[in-house]
């Protein structure tokens, strides 16, 4: 299996992290999706991640690889069956990393061309998601491993990452929490970072990595 990857998209982080805590035997393929003229074919949407199970048979988006991930290896409770506020969490987390991802292109137009209405709209869909999150920091705040805490913890560092948003003075607790959430081995093995700036030649495949081993 290949997962076609980017550098930091928080979306396929997740997808590599639960890869990597599930010690699933994959190829993370780290791609430039706008110059991957090769994945229409596989996911209409060109969007990462995509896992390439065989030939052409993909799957997509971030949510079924994961639950893909996990029916290989069910017996890890990372997904728990039919836990539904689970499942929302891992959805809210899934939504605040739209809505920073989305908040980060915004910022990215010129200033003339930037709507700052559509820049406060994701801040207040930001903010109130935050405030969701560490309402439910009993749940969050654990140290076994679940899907909704990867995600929780992706999404956290992917605002870090990209300097979203204030979020620490609002979320105590899983500022707290974030501090040792974030030195799990799949979520350190999974850090984003910039790619150098395009020097011309081919920057549809750039590097891949094998996941192997398992992580506590
Ligand atoms: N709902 C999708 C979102 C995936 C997504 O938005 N990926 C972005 C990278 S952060 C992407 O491929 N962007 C390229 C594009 O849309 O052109 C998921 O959960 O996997």
């Amino acid at each position: 299996m290949i997962l076609l990857n980017g550098p930091n998209t928080p979306f396929g982080r997740l997808a590599w992290a639960t890869a990597l805590q599930l010690a699933t035997e994959v190829e993370n393929r780290v791609i430039d999706v706008y110059s991957a003229d090769f994945l229409d074919v596989l996911n209409p949407l060109r969007q990462i991640p995509t896992l390439v199970l065989d030939g052409d048979r993909a799957l997509f988006d971030s949510r079924v690889i994961c639950s893909y991930f996990h029916s290989l290896r069910p017996e890890t409770g990372l997904i728990p069956p039919s836990d539904w506020a689970v499942e929302t969490r891992w959805s809210l987390a899934i939504g605040l990393m739209e809505a920073s991802v989305a908040r980060t292109m915004e910022m990215r137009r010129q200033a003339s061309h930037r709507s700052m209405a559509s820049v406060a709209r994701h801040d207040q869909r930001i903010a109130r998601a935050v405030a969701a999150l560490e309402a439910q920091a009993d749940e969050i705040c654990g140290t076994q491993v679940r899907i909704d805490r990867l995600a929780t913890a992706v999404v956290l560092e992917y605002i870090d990452f990209r300097v979203v948003s204030d979020w620490r003075p609002t979320a105590p607790r899983l500022a707290r929490w974030l501090e040792s959430e974030t030195m799990r081995p799949s979520l350190v093995s999974s850090r984003p970072y910039d790619l150098p700036p395009a020097t011309g030649g081919d920057r549809s495949i750039l590097h891949s990595q094998i996941a192997k081993g398992t992580h506590p």
